[in-house]
């Protein structure tokens, strides 16, 4: 089915007079550019409008200018790039609004305005604190920041590029927040490397571009560390413990000495000391009585760590024996060692005497037998009640904690290298009273 329209509408169609009465309507002017906000540079006022309408643009704010007249064209647009006096239009920076007002003839038909900034300036603070100029550091990855703000728009972002021994890196685009930025520089080989910064405003103003030199060093040696105090098994009174020793860097780049105090293997705290242009280091970090095991490190600037750490073992306050003789030289003839009041006790299990190369329980019950090479297991038993037990290197440097059942001790020798191992037992006996013990062995 099909719908038959009026004659006389089919007429007026092919005369082409019914068209949409609202293409008759004249359009209301416009200001497209400049866009409302901040921008950097206004030298063109433009929009849209009724075709052959004649639009005058005034500027009011910072400045004030008449702009020429300009007519819309027959697509729509208009656009003005002189002053009523013929000079071309450059705004300075400033707050400005534009109004915009179309005439038909005399009749003013429509206006339009928008309000926006322009910013012409780079950024008036811009600095690079980090790095220092010709600095040198051994942090492939160096921290890297500054100031950076901005009057009219706001700072914008920072940009870093890197040119070196290595491929060029970059731009890259820092973020600036409340008047600061900072980065960590990508990974730079060593070497002498040139870094350029050049700051950026909310509308690209760009300023002059800061240049460091910054030499990258290469330090892969860690350095080493002793431990004077505390000794090995000793007991001090409460809150009065200072630590003491000594650390060195192959390199000369020292940096400080990490000190992680833990309990029965628990979550070990970290206290950094600072070491002294003689080499030595002190510390006196906050510990509550108990029986503490210490492990130290020395740090230089690249980061490198003492790779086996010194181990102690000390009482604080409470936690001490009653009586505190002076403690035997550690690792002693027999391997044996302890502190005051510290008792070493071997109960030998089934499985025969000590066998050198071999055998089932090798070191078990005889405290002069302790350089047998033990080749498969071993229990250490030690009076009380065992709080925790830790297997390391003869360097003190931790190999894993030991599984406790009861008053024993299982060692697994099975998979260990060779070497000069200890076992290391926090054991309490009666109330308050705990006991360290420890016995090396070795594999062989
Ligand atoms: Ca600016
Ligand atoms: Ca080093």
């Amino acid at each position: 089915m099909s719908m038959r329209l009026p004659r006389f509408v089919l007429a007026l169609l092919a005369l082409g007079l019914m068209v949409p009465s609202a293409a008759h309507a004249a359009v209301a002017v416009t200001v497209g550019s400049p866009a409302a906000g901040p921008t950097a540079r206004v030298t063109q006022l433009s929009g849209s409008g009724q075709p052959g309408e004649v639009v005058r643009a005034t500027i009011d704010g910072d400045a004030t200018i008449d702009a020429a007249d300009a007519t819309v064209d027959p697509g729509g647009d208009w656009s003005v790039s002189q002053t009523v006096g013929g000079q071309p239009l450059d705004l300075e920076d400033g707050q400005y609004v534009v109004t915009a007002a179309a005439f038909d003839g005399a009749v003013q038909t429509s206006t339009a305005t928008q309000a926006f900034v322009v910013d012409r300036v780079a950024p008036e603070v811009f600095t690079v604190a980090t790095p220092a100029e010709s600095g040198v550091v051994y942090d492939p990855t160096p921290r890297l920041g500054g100031t950076l703000s901005d009057a009219r728009t706001g700072p914008g972002e920072v940009e870093v590029t890197f040119s070196g021994p290595g491929p060029a890196i970059g731009p890259m685009l820092v973020e600036v927040a409340a008047g600061a930025w900072a980065t960590d520089a990508p990974a730079l080989q060593p070497g002498v490397w040139t870094l350029g910064f050049t700051g950026i405003d909310g509308v690209t103003n760009r300023t002059s571009t800061v240049v460091r030199i910054l030499t990258i060093g290469s330090d892969t040696t860690a350095p080493t560390v002793a431990v004077d105090r505390p000794v090995d098994g000793t007991a001090y009174p409460a809150g009065g413990v200072t630590l003491s020793g000594t650390a060195s860097d192959p390199d000369g780049h020292l940096q400080d000495v990490v000190l992680s105090f833990s309990v029965n293997g628990g979550a070990p705290t970290t206290f950094v000391a600072p070491v002294a242009g003689d080499g030595t280091w002190t510390a006196s970090p906050p510990l509550a009585d108990d029986a503490w095991t210490l492990s130290a490190q020395a740090r230089d600037v690249a980061g490198n760590l003492t790779e086996e750490p010194v181990i102690r073992s000390f009482f604080v306050g409470a936690a001490a024996p009653p009586s505190a003789p002076p403690p035997p030289p550690d690792d002693g003839p027999g391997g044996l060692s302890g502190g005051p009041g510290f008792v070493v006790d071997f109960t030998t299990p089934a499985g025969g005497p000590p066998s050198p190369g071999g055998g089932g329980t090798p070191l078990a019950g005889d405290r002069s037998a302790t350089s047998a090479c033990a080749k498969r297991a071993f229990t250490m038993r030690v009076p009380g009640r065992v709080l925790g037990a830790t297997l390391t290197r003869a360097s003190g440097a931790v190999v894993r904690p030991l599984p406790v059942k009861g008053a024993s001790v299982r060692v697994a020798v099975r998979g260990l290298a060779k070497g000069r191992y200890r076992v290391r037992v926090t054991s309490r006996r009666g109330k308050g009273k705990r006991m360290l013990t420890v016995r090396s062995f070795t594999v062989c």
